[in-house]
C-alpha cells in the first residue's frame, strides 16, 4: 500500500479538496481487498447496514440501487474487511491530509454502480452525517478501472471550503444542488479517472457527484468515511444504531469504539487505539 504522503500532495490537498493516488494498492492488495468486498456484500445480502441499525428497516428496493448498490459498515460483520479497515496507516493518512490528531472511522460502505446505474448528484457529504466538521474526510478506492463512461467521480476543486446545508435530497435531477447555489452550477468539474487499485481522498464538504455508468459492467468501489477524534453528535441519526440514538444527547462526543473505533491518532495520553489486527 502506497502510504506515503509528501508535503506537496498534502499541500494540495488542503487547497483543492481531495487527491488522487494512482498507484494506491499493488496487484495482490487488489484482489485482496477485491475479494474481502465481494464476500461481505454478498453476505450482507439485501441490507444496507448492518443489525441493530435505526434506518434497518429500510428494505432495499430495486429503485434504491438505480445509482448505486450500497452496503455500509462492512468492516463490522466481516472480519477480511475489518483487518483493512482498522489498519492505522489508513488513519495516519486521513489524518495528516486534514491536520487533525485522531481519526475515527464513521462508516465504509461498498458502491457499485451497477451496469446503466444512474448518476449520482452533486452533494456534500458532511452535511448528511452525525457531526459538523470542515474536517471529514473520505478514501474512495477503485475495484475497478474508473472511467468517464463507468461512473467517475466529479469534484468542484476549491469548494470545500464553504458549507452548504439547505438543498434538496438525491433522488432529484443531478444538479439539483445547483438550484439551491447557483454559484457552485457556474463551476467546472474535475473528472477523477483512475486504474484499480487506485484511490482518492477528498474533503467532507467538496462538492461532488459521479456519472452514470454507461457500460455493461459494474464500477465497484470501496470507500471509508472518517470523523475526527473530539467530533460531537449533531440530532442527526444517519448510520448510528439505535443502541447509540437511544442513549445520546446532541452536544455528546461519538466516541463509542465498537462503533466509530480510533484507528490513529498522534494524542499520547489516548487510549483504545486499536491498530491493525
Ligand atoms: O461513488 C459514487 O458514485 C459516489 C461516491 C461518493 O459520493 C462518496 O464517496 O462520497
Ligand atoms: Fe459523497
Amino acid at each position: 500500500m502506497n502510504h506515503q504522503l509528501t508535503t506537496e500532495q498534502i499541500a494540495s490537498y488542503r487547497e483543492n479538496g481531495f487527491l488522487i493516488i494512482e498507484d494506491f494498492l499493488n496487484e495482490s492488495e487488489l484482489e485482496t481487498w477485491r475479494s474481502a468486498v465481494e464476500e461481505a456484500v454478498a453476505l450482507r445480502d439485501e441490507n444496507r447496514l448492518p443489525e441493530g441499525s435505526y434506518h434497518l428497516d429500510r428494505k432495499v428496493t430495486a429503485g434504491d440501487e438505480a445509482v448505486f448498490r450500497q452496503r455500509i459498515n462492512l468492516w463490522m460483520d466481516h472480519a477480511g474487511v475489518r483487518t483493512l479497515m482498522l489498519d492505522s496507516r489508513l488513519g495516519r493518512m486521513a489524518a495528516d491530509l486534514e491536520g487533525v490528531e485522531g481519526i475515527r472511522i464513521w462508516h465504509d460502505q461498498a458502491l457499485i454502480k451497477l451496469p446503466w446505474a444512474n448518476p449520482t448528484t452533486w452533494h456534500q457529504d458532511n452535511t448528511k452525517w452525525s457531526f459538523v466538521s470542515d474536517h471529514s474526510i473520505t478514501i474512495w478506492v477503485a475495484l475497478d478501472e474508473v472511467t468517464i463512461q463507468n461512473g467517475c467521480m466529479f469534484f468542484m476543486p476549491g469548494s470545500q471550503k464553504k458549507r452548504r446545508d439547505d438543498y434538496p435530497a438525491a433522488g432529484n435531477h443531478v444538479g439539483a444542488m445547483f438550484e439551491a447555489y447557483p454559484d457552485l452550477g457556474a463551476m467546472e468539474p474535475v473528472p477523477v479517472v483512475m486504474p484499480a487499485g487506485g484511490c482518492s481522498f477528498h474533503n467532507g464538504l467538496i462538492v461532488h457527484a459521479a456519472n452514470a455508468n454507461m457500460t455493461p459492467y459494474p464500477r465497484r468501489a470501496f470507500t471509508c468515511a472518517y470523523m475526527p477524534d473530539h467530533s460531537r453528535f449533531n440530532g442527526i441519526p444517519n448510520v448510528l444504531p439505535k443502541r447509540i440514538l437511544n442513549t445520546i444527547q446532541i452536544g455528546d462526543p461519538l466516541e463509542d469504539g465498537d462503533q466509530n473505533p480510533l484507528i490513529h491518532t498522534y494524542d499520547p495520553k489516548r487510549e483504545g487505539l486499536t491498530g491493525p489486527v
